[in-house]
């Protein structure tokens, strides 16, 4: 569907604005001292998971607005992010979620993943729905159900989601656990959280020695009373029980309003025990909308702790995934839209003069230290980001290159107007 040829020849037309914009900005970089060939590898180098529920077009409990031609298998689902990664080069690797993502045959998907350049991130169970035939039902809870056979079939559905990871060459199984109440009294505080614990106990036993866990919080919803793992420091507190293996994954849109995420991620890495990201962006609450489009300054501040803490910590390895779907975007413009907008965080990042923060921090000049930081993040960092993508033999723009060549009209043409995608 997507030939090298035709990016070729889309970059071809929009290259002279491209080296305009590159130049300018790169002589601006290099008169600040700033290593520039290190500057685009490190954001060429840069990969961000795709989900695969972001595929198709999310909905609300009031309705779904599918645009067509949305993967109806995991083959689609790969060639669909195959898709994304040709066209901005940072999309290499996909995160699947079963049981809506079960291969039928681990060979075949290997060799078209292989073929598409995509990798295998993080696995993510589901304990938040019923499943079909199961005698056992997570309306009450799955992991810390006061039912040790409800309990059991919910540990073991992780066991099977990190066996089927370990097939696909998958280093991490997500655990996102929608328990709770709903209502005061409904629950013990305590009971819920130790048999969590020891639960979590046994799927982690489960994991091979190479794997990580990412335990991931959130603060409501589905339950509105309270969560098992509402927060990061419950989350922290059962990786340090668990062990070396257990990590916090960090969703931005699971906080509750004006939570300081920066800081968060800043002493999780200080803690060592931040493993994983989830993108996306919200007003409310878990919003999932598109990475950047409200808070990109937040997203600049997220970026300038996880560089800082890469150098100066030890805490590496993170896994970088998008978790974001809602019902009125083309699902595969948004995704380009968010890896983009990431990419631009990254590398305004990068350009944080630390040496100078830190000597302005160390005399508590105030003001010098918002303009550091604010000098980074006001620089415009796009033809870049497009430098590095074209480098690396993807489109000038991601977005255009999408409409230009028309792919969703191509998607509906092979796949139907009524294919619709498994998940959110
Ligand atoms: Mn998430």
């Amino acid at each position: 569907m997507l030939k090298k040829e035709n990016i070729t020849a889309f970059n071809e037309l929009n290259f002279e604005a491209h080296k305009r914009s590159w130049s300018f900005l790169g002589e601006n970089l290099s008169n600040k001292n700033i290593d520039l060939e290190t500057l685009i590898n490190k954001v060429g180098d840069f990969q961000i998971a795709i989900p695969s529920w972001a595929l198709g077009t999310g909905g609300t409990r009031f309705g779904r607005f599918p645009e067509g031609g949305e993967p109806k298998t995991l083959e689609d689902k790969i060639r669909d992010v195959g898709l994304l990664h040709a066209l901005n080069q940072s999309s290499g690797a996909i995160s699947l979620h079963i049981p809506w993502d079960i291969p039928n045959n681990y060979d075949k998907i290997n060799s078209l993943a292989n073929e598409l350049n995509i990798k295998f991130d993080a696995v993510n169970s589901n304990t938040f729905q019923d499943q079909p035939g199961s005698e056992n039902s997570y309306k009450f809870g799955s992991l810390s159900h006061v039912d040790k056979s409800v309990r059991l079939d919910a540990i073991n559905h992780n066991k099977e989601v990190i066996d089927h990871g370990i097939k696909l060459g998958s280093k991490a199984l997500t655990i996102w656990l929608a328990d709770g109440s709903c209502f005061p009294g409904q629950q013990s505080f305590r009971g819920a959280f130790q048999r969590t614990l020891e639960s979590l106990q046994d799927i982690y036993n489960h994991l091979p020695s190479d794997w990580k866990l990412l335990i991931e919080y959130k603060p409501y919803e589905p339950n509105f009373y309270s969560m098992v793992i509402p927060d990061w420091g419950t989350s922290y507190l059962i990786a340090s029980e668990l062990g070396e293996k257990a990590t916090t994954l960090v969703d931005l849109g699971h906080h509750l309003p004006n939570t300081n995420i920066e800081q968060i991620v800043s002493i999780l890495m200080h803690l060592n025990k931040l493993g994983g990201f989830h993108f996306n962006d919200s007003k409310y609450g878990d919003d999932d909308l598109t990475v950047g489009s409200l808070r990109p300054y937040q997203l600049f501040l997220i970026f300038c702790e996880l560089v800082n803490g890469e150098k100066e910590t030890s805490n590496s390895d993170l896994s970088w995934m998008i978790d974001a779907s809602h019902n009125i975007k083309d699902p595969m413009e948004d995704l380009l839209q968010s890896v983009e907008t990431i990419k631009i965080a990254y590398a305004k990042a990068l350009l944080v003069d630390n040496n100078k923060l830190k000597s302005a921090q160390q005399k508590n000049d105030v003001a010098a230290c918002q303009s550091i930081l604010q000098d980074a993040f006001r620089t415009d960092v796009r033809a870049l980001v497009n430098e590095s993508c074209y480098r690396l033999g993807g489109a000038l723009d991601p977005l255009n290159a999408f409409r230009k060549f028309k792919i969703r009209q191509k998607l509906i043409d092979q796949r139907g107007v009524d294919s619709k995608s498994t998940g959110l």
